[in-house]
């Protein structure tokens, strides 16, 4: 289906990829714009009066509304094109889906993003994106390691009692999740752990899923 919505993104941000991953598996076609990061465009002052955090991504609605924040774009999303829910359509799926994606951001996504912020050359004084610039803390690294450990750790447990991250249904707690391991994989060198089975076993078969090459 093809909607009138713009998406301001980068091939190559993860927060992106959580969104271009949504829009497939719910099979919406979307005008994408690219946002070149390398160039800081995200500075640039166009793209600031769309989205001031200056950061990708932003979904840009028909009447000028932009909607950024990842978990907003998904919900905005969700509720506007109903079939195919990602985020639950009981009140219950949709507090445990909510609660579970959270979970994948905040324990897998976050150390993943403040580990590589902290100790790539290439982001001195950007640790943090957005608008105002933070130096590199080097002692993030180390324990943004140790976190990303407990993350597979935590995640190995929840896969061997559960299909899926928020149970018997694959849910937007998954793309995160699955983004989250190809960003610690690509950019800390960090992949599954092979004693991991019940994450390579989820993995694998999300692999084939058409949408996970958006
Ligand atoms: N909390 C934001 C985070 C967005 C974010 O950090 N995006 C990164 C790319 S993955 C970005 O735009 N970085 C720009 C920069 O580092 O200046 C969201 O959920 O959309």
């Amino acid at each position: 289906m093809n909607a009138d919505l713009k998406l301001y993104q980068s091939n190559g941000s993860p927060n992106s990829r959580r969104v271009r991953i949504f829009l497939a598996e719910k099979g919406i076609t979307v005008t994408q714009v690219p946002i070149d990061l390398g160039a800081r465009e995200q500075f640039a002052d166009a793209y600031a009066a769309i989205n001031p955090r200056r950061v990708v991504p932003t979904l840009v609605l028909e009447d000028g509304t932009a909607i950024g924040e990842v978990p907003a774009i998904m919900r905005y999303l969700d509720e506007a094109f109903p079939e195919t829910p990602l985020l639950g359509s009981t009140s219950i799926e949709k507090a445990l889906i909510q609660m579970w994606e959270r979970r994948m951001e905040l324990e897998g996504f976050a150390p993943v993003m403040e580990t590589v912020r902290n100790r790539a050359a290439g982001l001195k004084d950007r640790a943090i994106a957005g608008p105002h610039g933070y130096a590199q803390i080097p002692a993030l690294v180390d324990r943004g390691m140790a976190r990303v450990r407990d993350f597979y750790a935590d995640l190995e447990a929840r896969l061997g009692e559960q299909p899926f991250v928020a149970g018997s249904a694959f849910s937007a707690a998954d793309i995160t999740a699955f983004v989250t391991i190809d960003f610690a994989t690509n950019a800390l060198q960090f992949g599954i752990p092979d004693t991991d089975v019940a994450i390579l076993r989820w993995y694998e078969a999300l692999t084939t899923r058409e949408s996970f090459s958006a």
